[in-house]
């Protein structure tokens, strides 16, 4: 055993979690969690590491099994408490390999093997019982520093009913759901063993400092992504050359083509919308299935479908605010329809909110153009020919909704525990935001709104955003994914 490396044995009843709580420490997904009690059999060890190298080591053991029998052994062989844990190490050689107390064995092993934290799972959905104080004085008698976490299964809280006992047998107790604990309750849970065990501090301390620097990273790579996948999608024009035929009357192209620019438009965003959720799930360290885990269901519903756009974006009083910014944007350059109005002005947009409901409402987010229009020539220099376009973003309402999923989920993928395989229900009351923008504080949303604005400016005159907007603008969404 390394000493460098602090180590960590994870116990409990069977079916509490700690597998779970495993697979979310260590950052694997490859952790067996099973809803059938006794998936572990045998203890393993996991690691976490931080480009290559290892910062913790936590062991999953089966559980305890039978303790109170268990217990009645080892106190028959202890006369006080200086032979106990001489009586735990007698018990693993005496048991090791026979038929009873596999599990037993299997658990303690580690803990008489040299320093290792215990980390006690209960379930506090479920009330406290007397039967899990065997199992809390074993542990006691291996005489390892220890602290007891309350992993909630179902939807009751019985914390209470544990909390008192718990802390008669370990030196700290921690709420520590494995399907939410994210980065910071993780660091915690860490550096509460150092006020425990100062003499593990060093080795503590660094593995904290790896895991921080792990994850900040990790939030800088997720930003840059997010702010070039919003570039793109954003400012995605799709462009389709008109036939010779149809060429007389550009301007009025068949409905037909009209509606077929339009699909293609919308299938490539919802592609780089998908890519970049793939570079998500990545940079967060989940297995790329994870995409299409049940508790991303809302993000599932389609980038144009109603719903999507009824749960995601800003609700209409907290885009009101932005209305001006936004008619500005688009009544000068391009005129460009918003829901159906065509908006010369801030002013006039101003004006019409009240009774504008078609700005809000309604899935309607952009209109093709054609390529007479001198956008077309800022955009692609290069090109001849005639074309019909559909983008950049025109709307507030998508621009937001792109935005919005976005950040939703790589936030969701941020905190989510690799031990996490069910949630986040998708039951959707109507006219209700789900998503994470409409809860951020509203600076944080008035930077995000800027920038979304700035990119759609330097889109509108082909250029890149300029140094300090680009600043501003990895700021905001970094605060958007830490909020
Ligand atoms: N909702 C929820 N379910 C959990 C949580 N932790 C574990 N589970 C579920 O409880 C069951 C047993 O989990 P597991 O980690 O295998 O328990 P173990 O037997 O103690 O290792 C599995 O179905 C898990 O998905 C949690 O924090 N929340
Ligand atoms: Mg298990």
């Amino acid at each position: 055993m390394n000493p460098q490396i602090p180590q960590f044995v994870v116990v409990g009843h069977v079916n509490k979690g700690k597998s779970s709580i495993v697979a979310c420490l260590t950052e694997n997904a490859g952790v067996p969690i099973d809803r059938t009690p006794g998936t572990t059999a045998r203890s393993a060890v996991y690691s976490l590491r931080a480009e290559d190298r290892e910062l913790l080591r936590v062991i999953d053991t089966p559980g305890f099994q039978e303790a109170p029998a268990a217990l009645a052994w080892l106190q028959s062989r202890a006369q006080d408490a200086s032979q106990r844990l001489q009586a735990v190490r007698a018990f693993v050689e005496h048991f090791d390999g026979r038929d009873d107390f596999v599990d037993e064995v299997e658990l303690l092993r580690p803990l008489t093997e040299g320093q290792a934290g215990v980390l006690y799972v209960v379930d506090a959905s479920r009330p406290y019982r007397p039967v899990h104080e065997a199992e809390m004085e074993i542990l006691r008698w291996a005489g390892q520093p220890g602290i007891a976490l309350l992993n909630s299964i179902g939807d009751e809280d019985h914390s209470e009913s544990w909390q008192a006992v718990l802390l008669q047998f370990f030196h700290a107790v921690h709420r520590f759901d494995a399907h939410y604990a994210g980065p910071e309750a993780r660091r915690k849970l860490l550096e509460a063993f150092t006020a425990i065990r100062p003499d593990w501090g060093p080795a503590v301390q660094a593995a904290v400092d790896g895991l921080q620097q792990q994850h900040q990273s990790r939030d800088d790579e997720a930003v840059a992504s997010l702010a070039e996948g919003l570039r793109a999608m954003l400012g995605h024009v799709e462009k389709q050359r008109v036939a010779k035929e149809q060429r007389q009357d550009a301007s009025k192209p068949s409905s037909a083509s009209e509606t077929e620019l339009r699909d293609r438009y919308q299938a490539a965003l919802r592609k780089q919308e998908a890519n970049l959720r793939r570079r998500m799930t990545r940079i967060y360290g989940h297995p790329d299935g994870f995409a299409q885990a049940p508790e991303l269901a809302l993000l599932e519903e389609d980038l144009f479908s109603e719903t999507s756009w009824r749960v995601f974006g800003l609700t209409r009083q907290q885009l009101t605010l932005y209305a001006a910014g936004w008619g500005a944007l688009l009544g000068g350059g391009l005129d460009l329809a918003v829901g159906g109005l065509s908006l010369g002005t801030g002013a006039l947009l101003g004006g019409l909110i009240g009774g504008a409901s078609a700005w809000f409402g309604g899935t309607k987010f952009g209109r093709a153009w054609d390529s007479q229009d001198s956008l077309f020539l800022k955009l692609f220099p290069s090109e001849t020919g005639r074309f019909r376009c559909f983008g950049p973003v025109d709307s507030p309402q998508l621009a937001w909704i792109l935005l919005d999923r976005a950040i939703t989920h790589a936030r969701t993928v941020r905190v989510t525990s690799h031990a996490r395989s069910a949630n986040l229900q998708p039951g959707i009351q109507s006219g209700e935001k789900r998503g994470a923008a409409h809860q951020l504080a509203k600076a944080q949303r008035d930077a995000l709104d800027r920038g979304l604005r700035n990119i759609l400016q330097a889109v509108r005159k082909a250029r890149p955003l300029a140094e300090d907007e680009a600043a501003q603008w990895r700021r905001a969404l970094l605060d958007a994914l830490q909020a």
